[in-house]
């Protein structure tokens, strides 16, 4: 009989973590003969709504779910943990600056950071989806030595989702046959989604799509500012699809990768002349033993280049903020 695979989330009883949990369960993200462990972490004031959550996922009998933990105590969430889901965050409200979100989310992700060094298994994997994520998983990174940075993840795998599907309707194919998309650097209307290097079957997306300027103009503010079309339209934001997303980030990091690659935000070592030690968002495989590496060799023309360091520029202003207002 296998152990199951303990699962922390923060957040847990908000829209995403709604969407979320029940697809864990149910075996979309680890596959559907591994058991799972829930510890769901929220903060006080929502431990009523909490309950609820787990009362719904009581009601559906998952067969793989074994536990659920609830918990507002951080030492308690990520205790022995094998994944770290950090969704919860303080959204930015009206008049407050950029720093100031990146002062009060920085402190929440020193504190989960340390938690997670002090009570999760030595091999937890951290996946961060609570904004602004890129900065928050760099000091979460930063606030927990004892685990190796190289498992330490941000996402952007639902603006790489967005972006395929809006050059397969631009190109009447379906979206399986776009791939190799990778949006890079950071997850902000900054990203850059590259439609010169991603395949629509297997030729070059702008060469299939043969509209530089729509490309240009239209597709990457399209994808850039999704997130706020979805509030404009639904009045609320992306959940099923951010949780989707999850599933696909954390079932793809779990396998060797076929084909192409996929958009992570990962820790940087200088690759493709990105700023070194900021989480940015770059194509990864993972080879047959389960290790993730950027994928080397692809060519990017002046106008990427640009975009890229432009929105690793971004990152490295947040960082120097952050850091500076928490004394990292
Ligand atoms: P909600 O506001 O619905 O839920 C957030 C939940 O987090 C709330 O239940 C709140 O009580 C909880 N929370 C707040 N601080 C906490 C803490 N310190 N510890 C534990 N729980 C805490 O937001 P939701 O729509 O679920 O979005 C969650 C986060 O995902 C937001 O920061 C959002 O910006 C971010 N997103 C990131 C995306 C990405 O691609 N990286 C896309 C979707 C989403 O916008």
């Amino acid at each position: 009989k296998k152990d199951p695979i303990r699962v922390a989330v923060t957040g847990a009883a908000g829209n995403i973590g709604y969407a979320l949990l029940f697809r864990i369960a149910s075996g979309q993200m680890f596959g559907p003969d591994q058991p799972v462990a829930l510890n769901l972490i929220e903060i006080e004031p929502a431990m009523a709504a909490l309950a609820g959550v787990a009362m719904e996922l009581d009601d559906c009998a998952f067969p793989l779910l074994e536990e659920i933990v609830q918990t507002s105590d951080l030492n308690v969430g990520f205790k022995d943990c094998d994944w770290a889901l950090l969704v919860g965050s303080v959204p930015r409200k009206a008049g407050m600056e950029r720093a100031d979100l990146l002062g009060i989310n920085g402190k929440i992700f020193v504190g989960q950071g340390k938690a997670i060094n002090d009570h999760a298994k030595r091999s937890c994997r951290v996946l961060v989806v609570g904004n602004p994520c890129n900065t928050n998983c760099l000091i979460a990174m930063r606030s927990a030595p004892d685990i190796p940075d190289k498992q330490f993840f941000a996402m952007t795998r639902l603006d790489e989702n967005r972006a395929k599907t809006q050059l397969a309707l631009k190109a009447g194919v379906k979206v399986k046959d776009v791939t190799e998309l990778c949006v890079w650097g950071n997850h902000s209307p900054s990203m850059f989604p590259d439609f010169y290097n991603a395949k629509i079957n297997r030729q070059s997306a702008a060469k299939v799509i043969a509209d530089e300027s729509w490309l240009k103009e239209t597709f990457v503010p399209t994808v850039g500012t999704r997130g706020a079309a979805i509030i404009k339209a639904r009045g609320a934001s992306s959940a099923a699809s951010a949780a989707n997303a999850v599933v696909d980030t954390v079932s793809d990091l779990i396998k060797p990768t076929r084909g192409g690659y996929h958009s992570v935000c990962v820790i940087s070592s200088g690759e493709y002349g990105v700023p070194e030690g900021i989480i940015t968002s770059m194509p990864i495989r993972v080879d047959a033993v389960g290790n993730w590496r950027v994928v080397e060799g692809i060519k990017l023309n002046d106008y990427a280049r640009e975009k890229i360091a432009a929105s690793n520029a971004e990152l490295v202003e947040e960082r120097s903020v952050a850091f500076g207002q928490l004394g990292l």
